[in-house]
């Protein structure tokens, strides 16, 4: 049987904590990177809510993010991510610190929107986190879990809207955490660039 395809965009947080779940678990696909202005009709015609990441596994359709890491991790899960899973955590990474932290990177593009207002409610999300990685090295355990994998990307986004502010305030494990987690193999191997699908026709074996 041909490995299952997946739609992926590079820079989405959503496709990379997909990927790293794939990439962990030694599941094999076929990448097709889009871009989200210009999605084949193909990753529509699979999902019509046309969100990445989208896996296509022959008749069986994926196209929700933590779905696609419960698959691959559900086949494998050689550093047991799935036992450091704290979902009601990612619950509110997903909802309310993903609405705050698009108000506050995209202001202009929301009426209304203090980027402000959002940074410091998006800020009390973090000083969760600081919390409970002053616990323990990861928001989950004593290793990196699912809770981990889900978050860091947003947290990552959270961060590059103002990485001056971001890194002189007063999170610092966080500020270790996401380091360490951003400089890992795992999320270095899933940040490839590959053209797109669309325009040149190119599917990639993923993990390479
Ligand atoms: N709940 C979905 C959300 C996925 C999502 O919103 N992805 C964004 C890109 S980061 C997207 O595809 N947006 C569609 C668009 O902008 O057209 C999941 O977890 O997979």
């Amino acid at each position: 049987m041909s490995s299952p395809i997946l739609y992926s965009f590079r820079r989405c947080p959503y496709a990379m904590r997909a990927r790293m779940a794939i990439a962990i678990s030694g599941e094999h696909v076929q990448l097709r990177e889009i871009v989200l202005r210009d999605k084949p009709d193909e990753m529509i015609e699979a999902s019509p809510k046309a969100t990445v990441p989208v896996l296509v596994n022959g008749d069986e359709i994926v196209d929700e993010s933590l779905a696609v890491m419960r698959w691959a991790l559900g086949r494998n899960d050689p550093e047991a991510w799935l036992q450091n899973a704290d979902l009601s955590l990612i619950e509110e990474n997903d909802g309310p610190f993903k609405h705050h932290l698009d108000r506050y990177k995209y202001s202009t593009r929301y009426e209304d929107a203090d980027a402000e207002e959002h940074r410091s409610k998006g800020m009390e999300f973090l000083h969760k986190l600081e919390k409970r990685l002053a616990a323990s090295p990861y928001l989950a355990g004593q290793s990196r879990g699912l809770a981990d994998m889900a978050i860091f990307p947003f947290v990552r986004q959270f961060r590059i809207a103002d990485m001056e502010w971001f890194d002189q305030s007063d999170i610092p494990k966080v500020q270790v955490w996401l380091k360490r987690l951003m400089e890992s193999d795992i999320f270095l191997s899933v940040m490839k660039k590959y053209p797109t699908w669309k325009e040149s026709g190119e599917e990639f074996a993923f993990p390479a």
